[in-house]
């Protein structure tokens, strides 16, 4: 059994210059066990990671992207007639509000429920239904690899929380218009912000964007670093739930989106929220705690996190409720 640490000192030592780590999914057939180090190691450090080789195939995630787009580019009135309010409760279209408290951002969004038994709204056809079965089937997988990485007994002891039909995972597509007015949404740095600092709260997040830049994490020095968009590519973060099943030894990852600063294009995101069903209990798996790695946090269910999460601000450390003292 590996003793999981908590480590912030290892943490630390990673820099900007280190950059996100790539890990090559088809190492799975030759190397699978380089492949299970990497990812642990990404997770460790990071918190994020870029998928390629993932196997999605490109129909199934231009199918999406082409109805997003089609949809983000219909006159407001219209969007708000097809699904729902202004401020999605929760779900529905979304401009410039983010969540219940006052956050806003320089961007419109759709957010819609993702569990493999939901129906969605007949908007998209069955580019909903296709892309969220194979980015949830990627995040399965690669919560696998990690549970093989930790050298956990039970190899499906993230996955099937995602998996359950039950499931709380979430899909959001966010629509980042080109620059258009530079005095919109300056923060106190003087920075022009399309979705402000967080780290996400569920399992693991699948983020796929077009080729216009905007995403930056907080890497463990406290620098703030852009992220390459690669269309051909997902970037997979850790969320706050896996940073609690571990135990602390993933850590989920602060990042933002600047507001487009593109003239003429937009940028669009698609992200898979991969999440548990809102009864189960999030604490850490049994093989993350030891007397050398005491149990960090106090046990809640799903639904607990998110009715804190909902009263939340979007860059507040929704974690520090549950921590042990
Ligand atoms: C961040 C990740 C997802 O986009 C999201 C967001 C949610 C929302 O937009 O309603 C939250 C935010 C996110 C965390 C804190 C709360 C809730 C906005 C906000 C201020 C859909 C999610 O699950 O958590």
């Amino acid at each position: 059994m590996v003793v999981a640490s908590p480590n912030p000192l290892k943490r630390s030592k990673k820099t900007k210059a280190m950059g996100v780590p790539t890990i090559d999914l088809s190492l799975k057939y030759q190397q699978r066990s380089t492949l299970t180090d990497l990812i642990v190691e990404a997770c460790e450090d990071f918190g994020i990671f870029k998928v390629v080789n993932h196997g999605i195939s490109t129909e199934v995630i231009s199918a999406l992207e082409n109805h997003g787009l089609d949809f983000f580019s219909k006159p407001t009135p219209e969007k708000h007639l097809v699904v729902g309010p202004t401020v999605p409760k929760p779900f529905g279209y979304g401009f410039r509000n983010i969540g219940n408290n006052g956050d806003v951002g320089d961007l419109e969004y759709l957010l819609l429920h993702a569990n493999l038994s939901s129906t969605h709204p007949p908007l998209f056809g069955e580019a909903v239904d296709d892309y969220v079965g194979a980015v949830a089937d990627l995040s399965c997988e690669l919560l696998d690899l990690m549970a093989e990485g930790l050298w956990v007994s039970d190899k499906t002891i993230f996955s099937k929380l995602i998996r359950d039909v039950q499931s709380d995972s979430l899909l959001r597509l966010n629509h980042y218009p080109p620059l258009k007015n530079k005095d919109s949404f300056i923060n106190g740095s003087g920075e022009r912000i399309g979705f402000g600092e967080h780290s996400d709260p569920q399992i693991l997040t699948i983020l796929r964007s077009n080729d216009v830049g905007g995403l930056q994490i907080c890497m463990p020095d406290g620098l703030w670093v852009p992220v390459q968009p690669d269309p051909n590519a997902f970037y997979v973060m850790v969320g706050d739930a896996l940073q609690v099943l571990t135990n602390g030894r993933f850590g989920s990852v602060k990042h933002r989106a600047m507001a487009n600063n593109s003239t003429t294009k937009a940028r669009m995101s698609m992200n898979f929220f991969g999440a548990p069903p809102l009864n189960a209990t999030i604490s850490p798996i049994q093989e993350m705690v030891s007397p050398m790695n005491p149990n960090l946090y106090k046990p809640f269910t799903w639904g607990e996190y998110k009715r804190a999460m909902h009263s939340s601000r979007l860059s507040d450390c929704r974690l520090n409720l549950f921590k042990r003292r």
